[in-house]
C-alpha cells in the first residue's frame, strides 16, 4: 500500500496533560481521507512539550497515533510560527500589507524549523513514499528535500490564497519563498486565481516563464494544479443521523423558539471579515421591522492570541458587539449572541442545522470549509440559505449561494433580508445542486485527486538526460574518432546575461575555461548572434573560429578577414522589419532594437515580463502576416524576437563546417531558440547540450552557465587523460 508522509505544521493530535485531537480546517479535512489505497502517516509539531517528556512522547505518538513529532522549542515556535508564519506570511497571503511584521530573526527561525522538518523526513522517507507538504509554514521544505534527495516525490498544497505578485513581492524573502515551493513535483491550490498569481509571481520575481500547468526550474519541473478542498462529509452524515444530534437540535429549538437564526462560525481572524459583518448587521437592524425575531449567532474561536493584531481585533469586536446589542436589544431579544470559544462538534452540527441563514463573509479566504459544512447540515424540511463572500475560494464552486461583496454593508444587509424572506421552492432549488456537490467532492476526493496526480506527475516527468550523470560515455564518444569540434554559443551558454548586452564581456572564470579549451586537440567554434566586431574584440586572441550573426559571417582561427558563408543573401526585408520593431519599441517601455548584419533583434529583457511577453506574441503574429514569402526566419528567443535571413542560421553554419572538415565527434551547446537549429541537425556525430531551462530537442541539459563551465573543464581533463592514455598504449 502506498505510504504518504503527510507533513503539516501541526500534528492531528495535540499534546497537553493528555493527547487530544487538534482542531482546524486541515485536520477536519484529512480525517475524512479513507485509507484503502494509501496509508497516511503524519509528521508535524505536537505543541509545546517539556524537555523530559520528549522521548516518552515520541514513542507514544508513533505507537498509538502513527504520528512522527517534530519537537520545536519555545524560542523557535515564537520566531517560526507566531513570528514569520503568522505575523508576516499570513497577512500578506491575505492581502493585508499593513499587518505584516517581518524580523530577520524570525526568518532565521523559520529556516531552522523548515530544516528540522526536512531532517525528520529525510531520516524516515523511502524511495517509494510520497511526501505531501501542507501550507505556508513550510514553504521552504520542498526545495530542502529536493536538494538532498532529488528523486523523492514531493507534493505541496497551499490552504490559503496565493495573492497577486504585487502583494507577495512586499515580503523581504519573496524569492526564497517561491523557490522553496518550486522544489515540489506538484503544487496544488484551491482555485485557478491563486494558481495564476503564483505563476505570475514566479515570472515577475524569479524570471521563470511557465505553461498553464507547469514551471521548469533548471532540471526540475513543478506541475501546478487546482484541487478545491472538501469537507469530511462522512462525519457530518453520521452525526446528523445520530440520536445525540436529535437531542441537541431539540434543545436548541426550545432555546431559540420563534427566532430566525443567522449563523457565522470562524476563527477570530481579521481575514474573516467580522468587523465589516457587524457593520452590515447594524445596517440590517436599523432598517428591519423584524429585528426582534432574528438572532445573529457568532461562534468565534480564539486563535493566535500571541499576535498583537489578534488581541486588538478581539477587543474591537467585543466593543462593537456590546454597542450594537446596547442599541438594538429589546425586552424580547438581544440581536447578537457572541460565543468566543470553540464549541463541541455536536453543538456545531446542531447549530448548522437549526440556522436559517449561514452568513459567511470573509474579506479573503483560501476556501472556507464552514460554508460547505453548513450546506451539508441542511435538509429538505427546513433548507437554510447560504450568504457567501465572493472573496472566499468556496464562491467559485457554491455558485447558487447569495454571493456578496463583504465590503458593501448595504449589499450584505439586503442579502440577509433576501435570505430570511426567501420561499421554500427557491431555497430548495439553490440547496440541491450545492449540497450534492459538497457531499460528492469531499475531503476524501480532494486527497485522492492530489495524490493520484502526484503519482502521475512523477511518471510523466520527461527530461532531457543530464550530461553530468552520463559523462563518461559522452566523453568517450567525443574522443574516440579523433577529429573533434565544439560549437559553443556565447550569451546564456558561456556567459551569464547582463541587463545590457554590451556589458557581457568575458569574466575571469570564462577566460579560464577558454584557456583550458585552447589546450585540447579539438576545433573550437564560438557561434553567436552577436556582431562579428564584438566577438573579435572579446575573443579574438583565442585560437578559435568565430561565427557571428547566427552563422552569416565567420573569422577562421588565426585569420584577419571575416568571410561570408552565403554571399547571395537577400536583405531587402530588413527595412520594413525595423519599421515595425520601432513601433513595438515605442509602445513597450524598457525594450530596444539591435540591428545586425543579417538580422534585427527586438530585446524586451528589461521590460515588464508579462507585458513584454504579450507584446512579443503580438509582434510575432504581425511579423508572420507581414513577411509572407520573404526569405526571413523569425525566432522567439529568451526575451528577444529576432528576424534573420532564412539562409543564415546556426544549424546551417554547423552543417557547413562539419561537412567541410569531416569531424568525427561534434558537441553543440546553446541556451535558446536560435540554438535549436543546431540541435535539430540529423547528424549522428553530433551531441547537443541545452544550458538552462525550457523546451529543447537537445540530448542533454545542464542547469546553467556555471555548471556548463564546470562541465567543459571536466571534459577538457577527460579528453586530455584519454588522449594521453592512448599515446601510452600506442607507444
Ligand atoms: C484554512 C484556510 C481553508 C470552527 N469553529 C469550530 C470548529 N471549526 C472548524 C470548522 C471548519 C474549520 O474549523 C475551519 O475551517 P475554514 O476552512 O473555515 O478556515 P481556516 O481554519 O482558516 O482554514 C481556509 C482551510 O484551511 C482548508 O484548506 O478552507 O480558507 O484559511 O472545519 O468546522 N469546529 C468545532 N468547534 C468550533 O467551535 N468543533
Amino acid at each position: 500500500m502506498q505510504r504518504v508522509l503527510n507533513v503539516a505544521n501541526r500534528l492531528p493530535v495535540t499534546v497537553g496533560s493528555s493527547i487530544k485531537k487538534s482542531s482546524g480546517g486541515l485536520v477536519a479535512a484529512l480525517e475524512g481521507v479513507s485509507n484503502n489505497n494509501f496509508r497516511l502517516q503524519s509528521i508535524g509539531w505536537p505543541g509545546p512539550v517539556a524537555e523530559q517528556d520528549i522521548e516518552r512522547l515520541r514513542v507514544e505518538l508513533e505507537r498509538d497515533y502513527h504520528c512522527i513529532p517534530v519537537f520545536l522549542d519555545d524560542e523557535l515556535v515564537n520566531g517560526y510560527y507566531h513570528g514569520l508564519s503568522n505575523s508576516s506570511l499570513w497577512p500578506l497571503l491575505h492581502y493585508n500589507r499593513a499587518y505584516m511584521n517581518y524580523r530577520d530573526q524570525d526568518w532565521e527561525a523559520y529556516r531552522r524549523a523548515n530544516q528540522l522538518f526536512a531532517d525528520t523526513i529525510l531520516e524516515l522517507a523511502d524511495e517509494d513514499d510520497l511526501i505531501w507538504v501542507h501550507d505556508y509554514h513550510l514553504f521552504l521544505l520542498p526545495a530542502l528535500l529536493r536538494a538532498e534527495r532529488p528523486k523523492l516525490k514531493i507534493g505541496f498544497f497551499l490552504h490559503t490564497p496565493f495573492p497577486s505578485s504585487e502583494v507577495i513581492r512586499c515580503h523581504p524573502k519573496r524569492a526564497e519563498i517561491i523557490r522553496g515551493v518550486l522544489g515540489a513535483d506538484l503544487i496544488g491550490f484551491h482555485t485557478f486565481g491563486y494558481l495564476r498569481h503564483f505563476r505570475s509571481s514566479a515570472l515577475q520575481l524569479l524570471g521563470l516563464e511557465s505553461d498553464m500547468t507547469e514551471i521548469q526550474v533548471g532540471n526540475h519541473r513543478a506541475s501546478l494544479g487546482i484541487f478545491p478542498i472538501g469537507i469530511n462529509s462522512g462525519s457530518f452524515s453520521k452525526q446528523l443521523a445520530s440520536s445525540a444530534h436529535e437531542q441537541k437540535l431539540d434543545e436548541f429549538q426550545r432555546n431559540w423558539h420563534g427566532k430566525r437564526i443567522v449563523l457565522s462560525v470562524e476563527r477570530l481572524d481579521y481575514s474573516k471579515g467580522l468587523l465589516r459583518r457587524l457593520e452590515a448587521i447594524e445596517t440590517y437592524l436599523e432598517r428591519s421591522p423584524h429585528r426582534d425575531e432574528v438572532v445573529f449567532v457568532f461562534v468565534s474561536v480564539p486563535t493566535r492570541g500571541e499576535v498583537k493584531e489578534y488581541q486588538l481585533l478581539r477587543e474591537r469586536i467585543e466593543r462593537e458587539v456590546g454597542r450594537i446589542n446596547g442599541l438594538y436589544a429589546s425586552v424580547q431579544n438581544s440581536p447578537i449572541h457572541f460565543i468566543h470559544q470553540s464549541i463541541p462538534f455536536t453543538d456545531l452540527c446542531a447549530l448548522y442545522s437549526i440556522a436559517d441563514v449561514g452568513l459567511v463573509t470573509p474579506l479573503v479566504d483560501g476556501m472556507n470549509l464552514v460554508a460547505k459544512e453548513f450546506l451539508a447540515c441542511q435538509d429538505d424540511s427546513a433548507p437554510g440559505v447560504l450568504v457567501l463572500s465572493e472573496f472566499a475560494g468556496a464562491a467559485q464552486e457554491l455558485v447558487n449561494a447569495i454571493i456578496v461583496n463583504p465590503y458593501n454593508k448595504v449589499e450584505v444587509a439586503n442579502a440577509i433580508d433576501q435570505a430570511l424572506s426567501m420561499g421554500i421552492e427557491e431555497r430548495l432549488g439553490r440547496l440541491h445542486y450545492m449540497k450534492e456537490r459538497v457531499m460528492k467532492y469531499d475531503a476524501d476526493f480532494w486527497a485522492r485527486s492530489f495524490i493520484d496526480e502526484l503519482l502521475q506527475s512523477e511518471q510523466l516527468r520527461k527530461q532531457p538526460r543530464d550530461l553530468l550523470d552520463d559523462e563518461s560515455a559522452f566523453t568517450r564518444s567525443l574522443s574516440n574518432g579523433g577529429k573533434v569540434a565544439f560549437f559553443l554559443d556565447y550569451d546564456g551558454t558561456l556567459r551569464e546575461f547582463e541587463g545590457k548586452p554590451d556589458a557581457a564581456s568575458p569574466t575571469d572564470e570564462l577566460h579560464a575555461v577558454l584557456q583550458a579549451l585552447a589546450t585540447i586537440p579539438a576545433d573550437i567554434y564560438i557561434i553567436s548572434g552577436r556582431a562579428g566586431e564584438t566577438l573579435q574584440q572579446w575573443l579574438g586572441d583565442y585560437p578559435f573560429t568565430l561565427i557571428a550573426e547566427h552563422g552569416n559571417r565567420y573569422l577562421s582561427a588565426g585569420a584577419t578577414q571575416w568571410r561570408r558563408l552565403n554571399s547571395e543573401t537577400d536583405f531587402s526585408w530588413k527595412e520594413p522589419v525595423i519599421e515595425i520593431f520601432k513601433l513595438y519599441e515605442g509602445s513597450t517601455p524598457g525594450s530596444s532594437i539591435e540591428e545586425k548584419y543579417s538580422s534585427v533583434v527586438w530585446h524586451y529583457r528589461l521590460a515588464d515580463p508579462v507585458y513584454g511577453s504579450w507584446k512579443a506574441n503580438q509582434l510575432l503574429s504581425d511579423m508572420y502576416s507581414m513577411l509572407g514569402n520573404l526569405p526571413v526566419e523569425i525566432h522567439h528567443g529568451k526575451r528577444i524576437v529576432e528576424a534573420s535571413s532564412m539562409n543564415v542560421n546556426k544549424g546551417r553554419a554547423v552543417e557547413h563546417f562539419v561537412h567541410a572538415c569531416n569531424y568525427d565527434a561534434v558537441l553543440c551547446a546553446g541556451d535558446d531558440q536560435t540554438d535549436e537549429s543546431m540541435f535539430r541537425l540529423p547528424d549522428k556525430r553530433l551531441l547537443s547540450i541545452k544550458v538552462g531551462e525550457g523546451e529543447t530537442e537537445a540530448d542533454y541539459r545542464v542547469p546553467g552557465v556555471e555548471h556548463f563551465h564546470q562541465l567543459l573543464l571536466r571534459l577538457v581533463n577527460r579528453i586530455q587523460a584519454i588522449r594521453n592514455d592512448g599515446k601510452e598504449v600506442g607507444a
